[in-house]
């Protein structure tokens, strides 16, 4: 799947971040726990600098959990900060809260003798469509800033002041130029962080299989009530098509409607809790 394409307001995000960043304290990174090394954009590395930074796994309740602790444990021995979390859930607010209490306590300490009072800001950063917008407001506590399940619906940047003293801005999601890897640039349109029209769905879908075979043998055959032994990923595909009834006038599959089946079944979870990405170094 090759996607060679990098809209021209994401350039202008990135310039927006990096201009930004001297006004921050901190950051949070925030990656899909789906697909967490997919999330690393390589533009990032001159947008966080030398600020400390907070890893937050997002979207955990659609995640695989023992590979969610694998990442857990990649960046403990790495002494990096990190927060595993579901931004939908509200009951998630305090442990974010805690782990940038944390990375800041210096800081804090540091104004704190000083007598001043200054907030302590946060950029909230991450791919398209990772949940960086409903972080925002798991923390507010109300809905602050516009979410929604595509990339881009956040367009500019945005400031939210929570009555803890904490200033977060918001960005809007930025992919990079080239996927060295296919497998990025295939499990970032899984996760929804490219956008679904620049992408050929049936190309991505019958990835989708191939991946979940994979590492998820029986996830298919168990939601869609179909054999999968000894077929190919057309095959699959095919007897999805027929199961669902997804089919044309004279009787030929609707393989567009099959593939967004497919990619929204995966995107709502009912294929299971799934994470395509092992940590690497
Ligand atoms: N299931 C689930 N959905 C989430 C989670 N966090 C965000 N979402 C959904 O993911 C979509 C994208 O979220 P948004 O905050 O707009 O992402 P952004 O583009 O990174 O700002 C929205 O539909 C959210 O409701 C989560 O932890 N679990
Ligand atoms: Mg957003």
């Amino acid at each position: 799947m090759n996607i060679q394409w990098f809209p021209g307001h994401m350039t202008k995000a990135l310039r927006m971040m990096e201009e930004n960043v001297k006004l921050v304290d901190a950051i949070g990174y925030v990656l899909d726990a789906r697909a967490p090394l997919s999330c690393f954009n390589p533009q990032f590395r001159s947008v966080i600098g030398m600020k400390p930074c907070v890893f937050i796994l997002n979207k955990c309740d659609l995640a695989d959990p023992e590979k969610i602790e694998l990442w857990c444990k990649h960046f403990a021995a790495k002494g990096l900060s990190y927060v595993k979390v579901t931004a939908t859930a509200s009951a998630d607010a305090g442990r974010i809260a805690a782990v940038f209490a944390q990375v800041t306590s210096e800081l804090r300490l540091k104004y704190q003798a000083k007598g001043v009072f200054r907030p302590i800001r946060f950029m909230i950063i991450g791919v398209p469509n990772c949940g960086k917008s409903t972080i925002i407001n798991c923390l507010s506590g109300k809905k602050a800033v516009i979410t929604g399940d595509k990339p881009g619906v956040t367009k500019g940047k945005q400031w939210v002041r929570l009555a803890s003293g904490l200033e977060l801005l918001d960005t809007p999601g930025t992919l990079w130029p080239k996927f060295d890897d296919e497998n990025v640039a295939c499990r970032l349109c899984f996760i929804g962080s490219i956008k679904d029209d620049v992408v050929d769905l049936c190309e991505a879908a019958n990835l989708l299989i191939a991946q979940l075979i994979d590492l998820y043998p029986n996830c298919i055959a168990k939601r869609f009530g179909i054999n999968c032994d000894d077929k190919s990923c057309e095959e699959i595909f095919e007897e999805i098509a027929v199961k669902r009834g997804f089919l044309l006038r004279g009787g030929d599959i609707d393989a567009e409607r099959c593939a967004k089946a497919i990619l929204d079944d995966f995107r709502k979870g009912k294929l299971g809790r799934i994470t395509f990405d092992l940590p690497a170094d």
